[in-house]
């Protein structure tokens, strides 16, 4: 992992200050352990939060080296980013997924646009080539329309409005207003940013398939939950 970072990369990571990945992760337990290492080559600080995982989720995770930050079960993905956020020492903030999909091998890539100036930094899965396995024909088109429906309310021209894999300054993350609890998180931090004038980037990132584990993400009542906070942000 380490000769996968240049000179010029390690320059600009020294630019960003001190970075944390926070990646959450519930039931995650055959995967955990890889993607930890993988971010512990890449950041100062990497934490887990774990919801109510009732699996061996947590003692894998500290002990491929994360902070584990286990919060009370069953309020979802956004809440755990958000408290996971709250927890990180760095002023940097990388987030991704525990279930193995994002490939950290990417996150020196987020970073060396952060540096540039983004702020914040979105992966987009829908750009270069991914494993064919790796999204559902049906996730993608849902994607495709959220996508659309997100580019029309806002005017803007994005690729993929619901990737995880993000890099984002503390201090632009703090200052946004955030309340999701689940998947629409994605959504309100991009929205928020957006509204805030932000300088919000895309940057292409893999996407491998699921090799453990269940989803988490329910597509009907997730996706409803990510439309109507879209339109709500619109209108509020
Ligand atoms: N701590 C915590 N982690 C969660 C929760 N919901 C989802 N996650 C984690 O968030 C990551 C993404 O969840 P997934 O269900 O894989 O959703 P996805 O990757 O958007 O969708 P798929 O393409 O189906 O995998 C995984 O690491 C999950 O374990 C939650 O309620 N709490
Ligand atoms: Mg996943």
């Amino acid at each position: 992992m380490a000769d996968l970072v240049s000179d010029a990369t390690r320059k600009s990571f020294a630019a960003l200050g001190s970075v944390t990945a926070v990646i959450p992760a519930r039931n995650e337990a055959g995967a955990i352990a890889a993607v930890v290492a993988a971010a512990r080559e890449l950041v100062t600080e990497v934490i887990v939060v774990d919801d109510g995982s009732s699996d061996d989720t947590a003692a894998r995770a500290a002990a491929a080296g994360a902070r584990v930050v286990r919060i009370a079960p069953g309020r979802g993905k956004g809440n755990a980013l958000r408290t996971g956020v709250t927890a990180a020492q760095g002023q940097t903030i990388v987030m991704l997924d525990g279930d193995g999909q994002d490939d950290p091998q990417d996150l020196p890539r987020l970073l060396e646009r952060l540096a540039a100036g983004a702020d914040p930094v979105v992966g987009t899965r829908f750009v270069a080539a991914v494993d064919r396995n790796a999204i559902a024909p049906l996730d993608r088109v849902g994607n495709r329309l959220l996508t659309a429906l997100l580019n029309l309310l806002y005017g803007v021209k994005l690729t993929d409005t619901q990737a995880g894999f993000r890099a984002i300054s503390r201090a632009l993350w703090q200052s946004l207003p955030l309340t999701a609890q689940g998947f629409e998180i994605e959504t309100e931090v991009l929205v928020r940013a957006l509204q805030a004038g932000a300088n919000v980037q895309e940057v292409a990132v893999g996407r491998r398939p699921r090799h453990h584990g269940e989803r988490v993400l329910h597509r009907v009542r997730d996706g409803l939950a990510i439309l109507g906070c879209m339109v709500r942000l619109r209108v509020s």
